[in-house]
């Protein structure tokens, strides 16, 4: 009986793509292809480092350390630049497992790196483990043409309310990439807490990275919540993690909160905060001290983020910077002097435009740069700024506002995106969380581009994202388990065609997806539980 399920289980495995996302074309052609340890993979010198990968992941399941050369032919695992494949995009390939080799194809070396991702899975799950298991490996004989719905197909991540270190941040990071996501949205700054080094400011860290979340939590049910207080990135952290999702075909979108959400900040320089004008401040912590205060408007607090920024473009290559935007509490200006002086010599007509005014500051800076500034979708209070991108969380509404202005869009609504959420309704039995519920089978079944867009319109929707806000998330083994297996369901939703998307199929790949992470040391939350 058990040699039997074994025979069928290597039967299955050697007829089955499992793959997560699904890929848009999988055909099947009956036979197989035995890997072994003379396998090279042949590579130009292009593709050294995704042919250094690829070794790097076979290696330790097996015990091969496949030699990377130029000659192709049997026996290899072909790694090819082609630009006939240009129709793919650059995050295209084809993938073709033939009874002696197997060659991987794309325009551009991302394609091949996404190639590389499915061949990973196109292996049993065994190819994961970290020290060596077997000895025979079957793999299905194959043609898979690839290529992704979005190219904005993100997972966030707030190290601000709790503190992430490092190592974990690469973790999850290379996890991304088993799944095809290519933007890391890197939540470094809100009220509870400054997580970067910036060299003009020391203090932002030494003062703004230890405040203390207990004390701001009025739930106080959460008490295990600040068992590290404190912690943040060095420039030289954020480098490394930098290059290492570069490496990884991911681009890592830091967040930089403004004019809310800045406690921290202002608990570091209070002189850019409004507190000596706001009665009983402190009192209007509603909720975790989100409302305490915002920066105020003056010169020199925008000089101030100018050059914050001028660190963050050093530090990030990528196109967007992301400046929050979300949730301004408009008392705090309502009652400065200064800020209603602003206002009147501007002709705003109320807060929300001195708002608007606020964020225009960094869009123009931002552009004048090169980049371009994106925000939570209250940026469009007051009149969105002429470049800005927005990402719509409060439902689809403001990215569906924006869309239609021309502006591009990231679709993350808390309705499928919100992965702080409980995983069951009632969560009797769920870890500690903010609330909300946010089954997988729910992520499953978010549609990024609205029906109200014309096809036009719907080109600016960049793509989705799934936010992880860590108020009640203290520790990297809970984050995971918040992560996944919802966020196998978002990057499906992401990457595979509309049309193939379907809840059962996609349940038979993520049950032996699940082996994966398993083998991965990834905290996932069972199936099995209800
Ligand atoms: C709203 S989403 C926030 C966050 C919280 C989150 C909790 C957004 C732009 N703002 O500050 O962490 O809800 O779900």
């Amino acid at each position: 009986m058990l040699i039997l399920g074994i025979l069928l289980h290597a039967a299955l495995e050697a007829t089955h793509a499992m793959v997560v996302p699904q890929p848009a074309s999988v055909k099947i052609s009956g036979g197989t292809f035995q890997p072994d340890s003379r396998i090279a993979i042949s590579a130009s010198g292009e593709l050294m480092d995704v042919a250094d990968y690829l070794r790097g992941k076979v290696a330790p399941a097996t015990g091969w350390e496949w030699p990377i050369t130029r000659r192709s032919g049997s026996d290899t695992v072909e790694l090819r630049l082609d630009r006939r494949l240009s129709r793919l995009g650059p995050e295209g390939y084809t993938l073709e497992i033939r009874d002696d080799r197997v060659t991987i194809r794309s325009a551009a070396k991302a394609g091949v790196f996404y190639g590389v991702q499915t061949l990973r899975q196109i292996f049993p799950p065994d190819i994961m483990r970290r020290a060596a298991v077997r000895r025979h490996w079957s793999l299905p004989q194959l043609v898979i043409e690839d290529s992704p719905r979005f190219g904005w197909r993100g997972a966030h991540m707030d190290v601000s309310r709790h503190f992430m270190p490092k190592e974990f941040v690469l973790k999850f990071i290379d996890l991304m990439a088993l799944h095809k996501l290519n933007v890391f949205h890197w939540h470094l700054v809100d009220d509870n807490g400054w997580r970067i080094q910036i060299n003009a400011y020391p203090r932002l860290t030494e003062i703004g990275s230890r405040t203390d979340f207990s004390q701001m939590n009025p739930a106080g049910a959460t008490r295990s919540i600040n068992q590290r207080p404190g912690g943040y990135y060095t420039q030289d952290d954020v480098r490394e993690v930098v290059a290492y999702a570069a490496e990884r075909f991911i681009t890592v979108v830091p967040e930089i909160e403004m004019p809310g959400h800045s406690n921290a900040a202002i608990s570091a320089y209070p002189q850019m905060g409004n507190r000596e004008q706001i009665k009983g401040a402190g009192k209007d912590v509603t909720f975790l001290g989100m409302m305490d205060n915002v920066y105020n408007v003056d010169d020199a607090t925008i000089r101030f983020i100018k050059n914050v920024l001028d660190d963050i473009m050093d530090l990030f290559p990528g196109k967007f910077i992301h400046i929050g935007g979300d949730e301004v509490w408009k008392e705090p200006w309502k009652q400065n002097p200064r800020a209603q002086e602003r206002m009147k010599a501007l002709g705003l007509k109320d807060e929300e435009e001195l708002q608007s005014w606020f964020v225009k500051q960094f869009d123009d800076y931002l552009v004048s740069k090169g980049r371009r500034l994106i925000g939570w979708d209250e940026i469009l209070q007051g009149g969105l700024a002429p470049n800005a991108a927005v990402m719509s969380w409060r439902g689809t509404e403001g990215g569906i506002a924006a869309a239609k202005a021309g502006h591009d869009v990231v679709m993350s609504p808390t309705s499928h995106a919100y992965f702080d959420y409980y995983q069951a309704d009632p969560p009797t039995s769920e870890p500690k969380g903010i609330g909300g519920y946010l089954a997988i089978e729910k992520v499953y079944e978010f549609e990024p581009v609205p029906a109200v867009l014309t096809a036009d319109e719907a080109k600016h929707v960049l793509g989705g994202q799934a936010n992880i806000w860590s108020e009640f998330i203290p520790h990297p083994k809970h984050m995971e388990y918040m992560a996944y297996p919802r966020l196998c369901a978002m990057a499906e939703v992401l990457w595979s065609p509309k049309e193939s998307r379907n809840w059962n199929d996609f349940l038979a790949r993520l049950t032996t997806h699940l082996e994966r992470l398993k083998l991965l040391d990834v905290n996932y939350r069972p199936l099995t539980l209800k």
